[in-house]
């Protein structure tokens, strides 16, 4: 059987001869006394990055919104967020189960909010009513298929968030993606907020580990929560190094995922059955709306295309998702788009 072509998510991704080589050689303490050089070299370097003063490594995007959420809020707060926000859809609750907050999820534009959507949620200090306390944005949206949060929009929403005492949260899970994409850096948008999350294990192809980013006094209280959570970790150098590695190696390829991206769609956008928009491709997700005249379900065509070695992911009703990485070459695109035209042109 021929090579998988794994479109299902940039966390796919395996470290290679370089990364592994880093990993190998990465000098470690243990993180929970605070001693583990490599973690604290990451942190400071992210840090930097961002332009933040302080920085944490966690395992996973969630664990470092999740924490977010716990470290602004008290509970019985509430929160703000676009309706289909990760930290909302696909953390398993985790607003209620660790933070006790209320969520009020409000349709954004392309997974964007304006700052009028927020203000109109503000709630008058009531003791009858949820205190309204942080709003969380995305960027890149991953549900709305990779967009970029306009710089103009968020700093709207800042705005309005100081004028009312409220704090920002940043999923900046795919952050690198989007300067990449537009040519800025990440500063545009984290220098808005009040903290950003940052993944290490997507596009920047890390095997494990994302960061939470923020003011010094907002980081001692998310390590605080981490360790509640059980996510004070050992050793845990060898997986600062893949990070580091991937700071200094895999930002700058990211332009070669959005060329695939759009490549893909570009390839995909006239088969019959299908409605993609490489227009709307601004990064490396490609959303693939399975229209009711297709002759395969979306659910048929994703076991169609495994059959062929390419494997997409489902999202939503009738709707599937391909995202680009390291992993992946422009052959494999155009292998990728040939299996789409011979099911669905024959
Ligand atoms: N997203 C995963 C799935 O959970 C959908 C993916 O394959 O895209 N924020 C954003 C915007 C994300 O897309 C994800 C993961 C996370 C947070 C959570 O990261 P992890 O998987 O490390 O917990």
């Amino acid at each position: 059987m021929s090579r998988k072509i794994d479109l299902r998510s940039d966390t796919v991704t395996r470290p290679g001869p370089a990364m592994r080589k880093a990993i190998a050689e990465a000098e470690v303490g243990d993180d929970v006394f605070g001693d583990d050089p490599t973690v604290l070299k990451l942190e400071r370097m992210l840090a930097e990055m961002v332009g933040m003063e302080a920085a944490l490594f966690l395992p996973s995007g969630t664990m470092s919104n999740q924490t977010a959420i716990v470290a602004h809020t008290q509970p019985g707060d509430e929160i703000i967020c676009d309706v289909g926000c990760h930290l909302y859809n696909f953390e398993s609750s985790g607003p209620a189960v660790h933070a006790h907050v209320i969520v009020t999820a409000v349709e954004g534009h392309h997974g964007a909010l304006t700052a009028d959507m927020v203000r109109r949620r503000i709630r008058p200090i009531n003791m009858h009513q949820p205190r309204t306390r942080l709003v969380c944005l995305e960027n890149t949206h991953n549900r709305a298929g990779g967009r970029i949060y306009p710089v103009e929009l968020m700093r709207g929403v800042s705005t309005v968030a100081r004028e009312h005492e409220l704090r920002l949260h940043l999923d900046g899970a795919r952050l690198f993606n989007a300067a990449i994409a537009r040519g800025i850096p990440v500063t545009e948008w984290t220098s808005l907020v009040d903290s950003v999350n940052i993944c290490l294990s997507k596009g920047l192809g890390a095997p494990i580990g994302s960061m939470l980013a923020g003011p010094v006094e907002f980081i001692e209280r998310a390590r605080w929560i981490r360790k509640r959570m059980g996510g004070g970790m050992r050793q845990v150098g060898i997986l600062a190094a893949a990070g580091i590695y991937a700071l200094q190696n895999h930002i700058p390829r990211l332009a070669e995922d959005h060329a695939n991206a759009r490549r893909l769609a570009e390839g995909l956008f006239d088969l019959p059955g299908l409605d993609v928009r490489p227009q709307e491709t601004e990064t490396n997700i490609v959303i693939i709306r399975v229209k009711e005249t297709s002759r395969y379900s979306a659910t048929e065509l994703l076991a169609l295309l495994a059959e062929k070695s390419v494997l997409l992911s489902a999202f939503g009703e009738g709707v599937l998702r391909a995202v680009t990485h390291l992993d992946v070459n422009e052959a494999d695109i155009d292998r990728a788009v040939e299996a789409c035209r011979k099911l669905l042109a024959a």
